[in-house]
C-alpha cells in the first residue's frame, strides 16, 4: 500500500522548514552531515511510512531515560500473572506472579511466595494457572490511589491482592461457597469490599445435586471480600454474600458519588437452560438465548452490609451468606430486565448511569440510578422472577439507548462527556455521547475487541488520554506464529476530535481481557526493602533475618537453620553441610541497601530460585531428599565477580 503524503501538509511542511533550517547552517541533527527534516523525510520515504504513522510514532515514542506517563496493569489472562505496561510507549515494565509461578521474581519458587500460591489452592488440589479476566486499582474517594491492586481467577474463584509498594502479590482468598465467578474483581468507592460474583450456578459450598435440580438447588451469589486498608489484606471473616438465583452473572460495577452504595451486575441464561446435548437438551448457547431481555441485578450493598452485621446469615463454607429471601425480605435486591445477553455493565464517572451492553443486541442501553434506586425505595414493581425477586419496568428505569452497532461489550469513558463502547461483531471502538445518546465516530480495531481500557477511566475523572482496545484476534497484523496467536492491544488517541491508532502491542502470555490505567505519579513504589531483613509477605523485619556478621549454621530439632546474608559478591556461609534427608532451613538476607543491587539464591536439584532484591529477606525451606553435591549460585548478574558468587550444599549419604 503507498502511503499518502500531501506535500502541503502541516507535518511536511515543518518537516521541510527543520530540513531547511538545518541545511543552512542550524544545528546539526546527527553525524551524517544532513539536516534532520531531510533525514525523517528518507527515513519515511525509505519505510513507506504516511504522516499519521509518524505522527503516531510521535505520540508514542519515549527517549530513552525518559519514563511513561500511565502504567497499565493489563491481565494475563492463562497466564495467571499480571503485565505491568508504560503508555504510551508500550513497554512492558513488569510481569507479577500471581496465581502462577513467576521464577524472575523467586515468586513459588522457594520463598514465602509459595505460601501465597498454596492459599489459592481449592479443595485440596494445587492450581498454579488461572484465568486471569479483570484487575481494579484501589480507590479513595472513586479515584485511583496507587496502592493495591486486585485480581480475579473465573476458572477457580480466587481473589488476588497485589501490593503496589513492591508490585508483590501478598494474599490469595478463595471460598468453596462458589464454583466459578466472573463479575470480579471491582471494587466499592472507598474500597471498602473487594466483590467477586458467582457465573456457573452450582450447589452453594461445593456440594453435590443433580443437574435436573438445577433450579431448586443451583445458585449464584456475590462476595463482598472485606478489605482491611491498614494491613492491606483482605479479612475473610469480616466478609458477606448474597445468594442469587441460579442465573449467570456475569460483570459487575460499583455506583459512585449519588449512587455509592449500589452495585450492578448483568446476568445471562435468565432461561435457566443447562446444556445436555446427548440427553435430549439443545445446547447451552441456544437454550441460554431464548428471552428478549435477561435481569439487571441492583443490589443495595449498604443495606445488604446492616443485614449482615445483623447476623441476618447463614454460613455455608465458611462465609457468611444473605439468603435470597432475606435479601428479598429486606428490600436489598431488585432486577431490571436488560437487553438480550448483556455482557459489560459500567457506571458513568458522575454516577447518575449505568451502561450495559447486549451481546446480540446492536443499542446499548443508559440505566437511570436515581430512577431505579427510587422505584426500589417506592416498591414499584412490575412482577416478580419465579425466585420472588421484584422486576422493575424497564421504560422506567433508563435514560435511553443508543444505536451503536453489533454485539457491543464494555464502555469506558472521558473527560468529556463520551463514552467508548466495545462492539465485537462490528470490530470497532464506537465513540458516543453520554447526553444525547448519538454516535460520534468509530474506529477499526485489529480484530474483534474485547475490553478496553482508557487512562484512568473507571474513576469519577477520566483522563480521556490514551485509549487501549484489547482485541481476542490479531489475524495477520504480525509475523506469524504458528496457530497459536497473539492477543493485539492496540492504542489509541482519544484526546482529539478524531481518534487516532497509535500503536499495535502483541500480548504473548494468555488472553488478558481486562486492564487498568492509572497516572504514573500516582505510585510511589519503594526503591529497597527498609530496614534491611524485611519479609515482603509480612511486611515486618523477619523474626529470622540475617544480620551482617551474625551468619551460622544451627541443627535443631526441626533440621538445619542455615543463617545467611548475601552481598555482593558472596554468600555468607557459602559451603553448608547437612545430611540426606535433612530439612534445611535457609535465612538468607540481602543486607544491600543500593537501588537495584539484586542478587537470587538457586540451588542445583531442589527446584529453588528466589530473588533477593536489596534488604529482602527468604525463608526457604526444603528436604534434601538425595545425598550429593550440589552447587547454588546467585541468579544476578549484579558485580563483575557475579560468577565466582556461588557455594556449595555438601549432602552426605546417610
Ligand atoms: S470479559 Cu473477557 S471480553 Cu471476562 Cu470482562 Cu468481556
Ligand atoms: Cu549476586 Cu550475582
Amino acid at each position: 500500500m503507498q502511503a499518502h503524503r500531501s506535500l502541503g501538509s502541516p507535518l511536511t511542511v515543518a518537516l521541510l522548514s527543520l530540513a531547511t533550517l538545518t541545511a543552512c547552517g542550524g544545528r546539526q541533527a546527527n553525524g551524517s552531515g544532513g539536516g534532520a527534516g531531510a533525514d525523517v523525510l528518507a527515513l519515511m520515504q525509505a519505510r513507506n511510512l504516511s504522516e499519521s504513522d509518524v505522527t503516531a510514532a510521535l505520540k508514542t515514542y519515549t527517549p530513552t531515560g525518559k519514563h511513561d506517563e500511565y502504567y497499565t496493569f493489563a491481565s494475563g489472562g492463562h497466564g495467571g500473572n499480571l503485565i505491568v505496561i508504560g503508555v504510551p510507549s508500550m513497554r512492558i515494565l513488569k510481569y507479577i506472579g500471581v496465581f502462577t509461578p513467576e521464577p524472575w521474581q523467586g515468586f513459588g519458587y522457594g520463598d514465602g511466595g509459595d505460601d501465597v500460591i498454596k492459599q489459592g489452592f481449592r479443595g485440596g488440589q494445587e492450581i498454579t494457572w488461572a484465568d486471569m479476566h479483570h484487575p481494579a486499582l484501589s480507590e479513595t474517594g472513586g479515584e485511583y490511589d496507587g496502592k493495591w491492586i486486585f485480581v480475579n481467577d473465573k476458572c477457580n474463584p480466587r481473589v488476588a491482592v497485589v501490593d503496589l509498594s513492591d508490585f508483590v502479590t501478598k494474599q490469595i482468598v478463595s471460598s468453596e461457597l462458589i464454583a466459578s465467578e466472573h463479575g470480579a474483581t471491582f471494587v466499592t468507592p472507598d474500597t471498602d469490599y473487594v466483590i467477586e460474583t458467582s457465573q456457573y450456578p452450582a450447589p452453594l459450598g461445593g456440594v453435590y445435586a443433580p443437574v435436573e435440580q438445577f433450579n431448586e438447588r443451583y445458585r449464584g451469589a456475590m462476595i463482598f471480600w472485606r478489605f482491611d486498608k491498614v494491613k492491606g489484606r483482605i479479612v475473610p471473616e469480616q466478609s458477606f454474600a448474597i445468594e442469587l438465583p441460579p442465573y449467570m452473572q456475569d460483570l459487575a460495577d460499583c455506583g459512585k458519588k449519588g449512587s455509592d452504595g449500589w452495585v450492578f451486575c448483568n446476568s445471562i441464561n435468565t432461561e435457566r437452560a443447562y446444556g445436555g446435548i446427548l440427553e435430549g437438551n439443545p445446547p447451552l448457547e441456544s437454550g441460554s438465548t431464548q428471552n428478549d431481555t435477561d435481569y439487571l441485578h441492583c443490589i443495595n450493598w449498604r443495606k445488604a452490609e446492616a443485614v449482615a452485621k445483623a447476623g441476618k446469615t447463614t454460613t455455608i463454607a465458611g462465609m457468611r451468606t444473605i439468603s435470597l429471601q432475606t435479601a428479598i425480605d429486606e428490600n436489598l435486591l431488585a432486577f431490571v430486565p436488560e437487553p438480550k445477553s448483556p455482557h459489560g455493565v459500567d457506571v458513568t464517572p458522575d454516577g447518575t448511569g449505568v451502561v450495559v451492553g447486549g451481546k446480540l443486541d446492536t443499542h446499548t442501553t443508559l440505566f437511570n440510578i436515581a430512577k431505579i434506586a427510587a422505584q426500589i425505595e417506592a416498591k414499584q414493581y412490575v412482577g416478580k422472577d419465579p425466585y420472588g425477586v421484584p422486576i422493575l419496568d424497564f421504560k422506567s428505569s433508563i435514560f435511553g439507548q443508543c444505536e451503536i452497532g453489533l454485539g457491543p461489550l464494555h464502555t469506558v469513558f472521558d473527560d468529556k462527556g463520551f463514552a467508548y463502547t466495545s462492539v465485537f461483531i462490528e470490530t470497532v471502538v464506537a465513540k458516543w455521547s453520554l447526553k444525547d445518546l448519538k454516535v460520534i465516530e468509530k474506529i477499526d480495531t485489529h480484530f474483534n475487541i474485547g475490553h478496553l481500557v482508557a487512562a484512568e477511566g473507571d474513576t469519577v475523572s477520566p483522563d480521556g488520554r490514551f485509549l487501549i482496545a484489547m482485541n481476542k484476534w490479531s489475524l495477520d497484523r504480525f509475523a506469524p506464529v504458528g496457530p497459536l496467536l497473539p492477543q493485539n492491544f492496540q492504542l489509541i488517541d482519544i484526546s482529539g476530535p478524531k481518534m487516532q491508532l497509535l500503536y499495535d502491542m502483541p500480548l504473548p502470555l494468555g488472553e488478558p481481557h481486562n486492564a487498568q490505567m492509572i497516572k504514573a505519579g500516582k505510585l510511589k513504589p519503594i526503591e529497597v526493602y527498609k530496614p534491611i531483613g524485611m519479609n515482603p509477605y509480612t511486611n515486618e523485619v523477619d523474626p529470622s533475618a540475617t544480620v551482617a556478621g551474625k551468619e551460622r549454621i544451627e541443627r535443631k530439632d526441626d533440621g538445619v537453620h542455615v543463617y545467611m546474608t548475601a552481598v555482593r559478591s558472596h554468600f555468607s556461609p557459602d559451603i553448608v553441610r547437612v545430611k540426606e534427608g535433612d530439612t534445611v532451613h535457609l535465612h538468607v538476607t540481602n543486607v544491600e541497601q543500593a537501588k537495584d543491587a539484586t542478587h537470587g539464591l538457586a540451588i542445583g536439584g531442589q527446584n529453588i530460585n528466589v530473588s533477593l532484591e536489596p534488604g529482602k529477606h527468604c525463608n526457604v525451606t526444603f528436604v534434601v531428599k538425595k545425598a550429593g553435591v550440589f552447587p547454588f549460585y546467585c541468579t544476578e548478574f549484579c558485580s563483575a565477580l557475579h560468577l565466582e558468587m556461588a557455594g556449595y550444599l555438601l549432602v552426605e549419604p546417610k
